[in-house]
């Protein structure tokens, strides 16, 4: 097989690049190692900044998003048993977000590509990349029990965390920045409307704990638990009832309790890897940078990547210039650190540590009170949630 950019990992990062490459005409081939029915179930991210929702609506893959995606305005900040509202449009200059599930987002994608192109491959795992310095890279994969090979011009590594790709850099030439944080969150889908309009982000007493939805009937709810938690241990009314205790405030206010269809537990890193290329082999997504999911910025910055890596290769593909494709990691890397970062804030701000004490209990009240005190701290986490623009 031949393509000119082979791509591996068909999630939001790869499915995404394929649809971009497509409608500009530059032929590619998606091998994912997965079947269809898993990519497409794989509960994580929901909230899509404008800029993840102005890039789908573009590429002719907001349909469903434009009249299922619940647009939001604000989030919700709890502690202290009171809640303070985040207005986004006002701190903005009207900036949204859109409560659109991962798994939609994926399905659409999915849907097209299978109608209009270009090649998917459900399981299909890509075993090596070869010559990735030289002008003819390419992709060993297994298909069908057959080992095969891409020839292609590019490759793209859009194989998340635990893919291939990045191990594919020379060690000398790349680094890896990590943190790992103490706790980690139990995530349940539960079928029950939302408690709220909004998402809330909540520092209990005992622990962080999120609200957020999948639609006006499921609600997605998240609890700090220790590392190495066992879902088993938490039964659906210790779930309910910890929940209740972290979201407790002093007035009227009531979690809608309902039945809890999925229960898993997730750690927690931020993780960059630099340079985001190498020859002819570009990093987008997960398999180069993870943020905690306190922000919301995984997704949304999978999408940046691969948006900043479109008109790259549309640039290269029109003119013959590789400009931009040269610039890609320098590009990227500004905005992967600028949500790094905001991504370690909120973690930090609104989770107890095991080893918490009274300083570091003041300094996330008074970081809290800051922003819902004052306009400037507050429009600033509410451009970081947003979305920082896209340096295109
Ligand atoms: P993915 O989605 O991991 O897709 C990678 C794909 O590559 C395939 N693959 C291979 N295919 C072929 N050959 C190989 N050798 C392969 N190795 C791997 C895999 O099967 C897979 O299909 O990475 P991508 O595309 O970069 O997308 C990233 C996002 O999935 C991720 O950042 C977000 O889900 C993170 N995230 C959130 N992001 C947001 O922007 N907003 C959120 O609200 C949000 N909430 C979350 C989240 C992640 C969470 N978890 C579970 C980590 C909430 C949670 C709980
Ligand atoms: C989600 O809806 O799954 C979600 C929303 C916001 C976050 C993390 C997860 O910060």
């Amino acid at each position: 097989m031949r393509t000119t950019v082979g791509i591996i990992g068909g999630g939001p990062a790869g499915l995404l690049l394929a649809r971009l490459l497509h409608r500009t005409g530059i032929d590619c081939v998606v091998l994912e190692r997965r079947t269809r029915a898993h990519v497409e179930g794989r509960q994580r991210a929901g909230m899509l900044e404008q800029g993840t929702v102005d890039a789908l609506r573009e590429c002719g893959a907001a349909e469903r998003l434009d009249t299922e995606g619940m647009v939001h305005h604000g989030i919700e900040l709890r502690f202290d048993r009171e809640r303070h509202h985040i207005d986004f449009p006002v701190l903005t200059g009207g900036r949204t977000v859109t409560i659109y599930a991962q798994t939609e987002v994926v399905k659409d994608l999915v849907a097209l590509q299978l109608a209009e192109g270009p090649p998917l491959l459900f399981e299909a795992e890509a075993l090596a990349i070869e010559r990735p310095e030289s002008e003819n890279p390419l992709v060993r994969f297994v298909h069908e029990g057959r080992e095969e090979s891409l020839h292609c011009d590019w490759v793209v590594g859009c194989d998340g965390f635990h893919g291939i790709a990045r191990g594919t850099f020379p060690a000398a030439l790349g680094r890896t920045h990590e943190h790992r944080y103490p706790y980690s969150w139990l995530g349940v889908l539960a079928d029950v409307a939302p408690s709220c309009e909004e998402l809330i982000y909540a520092r209990g007493e005992n622990g962080f704990a999120l609200h957020s939805m999948r639609s006006p009937r499921v609600s997605r709810l998240y609890l700090q638990v220790p590392n190495g938690t066992d879902p088993g241990d938490w039964p659906d009314d210790r779930v309910w009832d910890e929940l209740d205790a972290r979201f407790a405030i002093d007035g009227d206010w009531t979690l809608r309790r309902g039945p809890i269809t999925a229960k898993s537990v997730t750690g927690m890193r931020s993780h960059v890897h630099e340079p985001m290329r190498h020859g002819r082999l570009l990093l987008a997504g997960d398999a180069a940078h993870i943020v905690p999911p306190t922000g919301a910025k995984g997704l949304n910055l999978a999408v940046s990547d691969v948006r900043v890596m479109a008109r790259g290769f549309t640039q290269l593909h029109l003119t013959g210039s590789s400009q931009l494709l040269d610039r890609y990691s320098e590009l990227c890397l500004e905005r992967v650190w600028q949500a790094t970062r905001f991504s370690y804030d909120m973690t930090r701000m609104l989770h107890t540590r095991p080893d918490r004490d009274a300083f570091e209990e003041h300094l996330q009240l008074a970081r809290l009170r800051r922003i819902t005190a004052s306009r400037p701290a507050a429009a600033e986490l509410a451009a970081n949630y947003t979305g920082l623009p896209i340096p295109l």
